[in-house]
């Protein structure tokens, strides 16, 4: 039986502004904290930007995203999400009125998108802090960027009223708990940051985050705003009880963010964390009530499952999405060493709306890989990219499966959709597109884009309404 997903469904691709914009100091664009992480998370941060940065020219989307835009209406996308880059609209982070350039650009691109159907879903911060927010304020650490964002949020609002119904508010936004300087803009490096700064960082965050829904709502009350959460199943290694204790407390540290963002309270479980850790969250007058703006819709990425134990001795560390844990027997893992568990989806949507009762939304998903260029059947060059529609079919079967379960799903958006330069590694051969970009990690590269053989099979499942997946 194969399920046929809801015609309302929304199917589509998601990048982000600081992985394929480029055009890195055009119209009056300001540094963020990308453009001095030229090796992603696994290297040191520069004081400029520097030539081996991939980031400063990405998939130049800046120039060629009409281009690329319909491509993705060839597929039948019915969203696109992407992010706004901070530093077009406010280049510093600080200042009180915003760059007109960087606005316009935005509001080209939706209606770019909206000339074709395409309904944007913008993330207004993902991974992208103005670098001066970053040096001079240590970024999410200080409470003045509550008062920054929420002034970049409402410009936005205002500004792409009726033109932009989805938003979210941080990209996974617990990442921060790994990655502090990547996630929050925090300079202190991270060997050297106290478990106190780094939760009043997150405070911060949560904060601005229900600020952001707020004020979304009072200046377009059809705006839905929802949160990002890496979501990252923990699986107890073995049954002892240990391991399960041991993979309950890991989830709770990245449950953490839903339950606020969806509840409005901090939990029981935090407040005992905080106790035994000595934390004290500083709360001003009013945060406890600016919590209770709780998010329309859950929106998490998924690539990974981990498992956790109570016993090191008997841990294999496994690679993850910014986090890891310990190797689950049962699986393999992609060339990055990503555990593959496409039931671990299935597991993630109905544990998140057994516990929320809120929408989900399914905004990365996907296979980095190392693609090779062929000649096709008509002389125009392609990829086979059979194993990347592998890991998306089985993936995509496990959605209709939760479907089934009852679970209320308002799209799914794949990671990566075009070929872009990673998060962690800052490589464009880890590369998740339906397009190929011919772009390569020692810079060279035409820029010039061709569809994969991935690209026909993802319009034949929007087409179909998902009633092409193989079981
Ligand atoms: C998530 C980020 C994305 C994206 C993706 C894939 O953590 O939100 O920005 O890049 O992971 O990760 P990577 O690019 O490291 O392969």
């Amino acid at each position: 039986m194969t399920v046929k997903f809801p015609e309302s469904f929304l199917w589509g691709g998601a990048v982000a502004a600081n992985q394929l914009e480029g055009a890195y100091n055009e119209d009056g664009k300001g540094l963020s904290t990308q453009d001095v992480a030229p090796q992603g998370i696994k290297g040191p941060i520069t004081e400029v930007p520097t030539e081996d940065n991939m980031k400063l020219v990405g998939i130049d989307f800046y120039h060629r995203y009409k281009e690329d835009i319909k491509l993705f209406a060839e597929m039948g996308f019915k969203v696109f999400r992407t992010s706004i880059a901070w530093t077009r609209i406010f280049p510093n982070g600080d200042e009180l009125t915003p760059n007109e350039k960087g606005l316009q650009f935005y509001d080209d691109l939706f209606d770019e998108c909206h000339k074709y159907g395409i309904e944007p879903l913008v993330t207004i911060s993902h991974y992208e802090t103005p670098l001066h927010l970053s040096k001079q304020y240590n970024g999410w650490v200080n409470r003045e960027l509550v008062g920054f964002y929420e002034r970049y949020a409402r410009t936005l609002f205002t500004r792409y009223k009726g033109k932009v119904k989805y938003w979210l508010t941080f990209n996974e936004i617990n990442s921060i708990l790994h990655e502090p300087f990547m996630s929050g803009g925090i300079y202190t490096p991270k060997e050297q940051l106290s478990k106190q700064d780094l939760y009043q960082a997150i405070h911060h965050e949560l904060v601005a985050s229900a600020t952001a829904v707020k004020i979304g709502h009072e200046i377009d009350p059809d705006a839905q705003i929802g949160c990002m959460i890496l979501s990252m199943p923990t699986y107890p290694l073995t049954p002892n009880p240990d391991d399960v204790i041991a993979a309950m407390k890991s989830e709770h540290m990245n449950y953490f963010f839903g339950d606020v963002h969806a509840r409005g309270v901090y939990p029981g479980y935090m407040k005992r964390y905080f106790r035994e850790n000595g934390i004290e969250i500083h709360m001003e007058p009013g945060d406890a009530d600016i919590l209770k703006h709780t998010v329309d819709f859950i929106s998490f990425s998924y690539y990974v499952s981990i498992c956790e134990t109570g016993d090191d001795n008997s841990r294999n560390q496994t690679e993850g999405n910014l986090f890891s844990g310990a190797a689950n027997p049962y699986l393999e893992a992609s060339e990055w060493g990503w555990q593959i568990d496409p039931q671990g989806l299935r597991y993630v949507l109905n544990m998140f709306y057994d516990r929320y009762q809120k929408p989900l939304f399914i905004v990365e998903n996907g296979l980095g890989a190392k693609d090779v260029l062929i000649t096709g059947e008509d002389g125009v060059p392609t990829v086979n990219d059979d194993y990347r529609i592998k890991y998306l079919n089985d993936h995509l079967v496990q959605v209709g499966e939760a479907l089934e379960d009852g679970v209320e799903i308002m799209g799914y958006t794949a990671w990566g959709c075009i070929d872009l330069v990673s998060a962690s590694t800052a490589e464009l051969s880890k590369r998740y597109g339906f397009i190929y970009v011919d772009r390569h990690d020692d810079n060279t590269g035409t820029l010039d884009r061709y569809r994969k053989k991935s690209f026909y099979w993802y319009k034949d499942v929007i087409a179909t309404d998902g009633q092409s997946l193989q079981r």
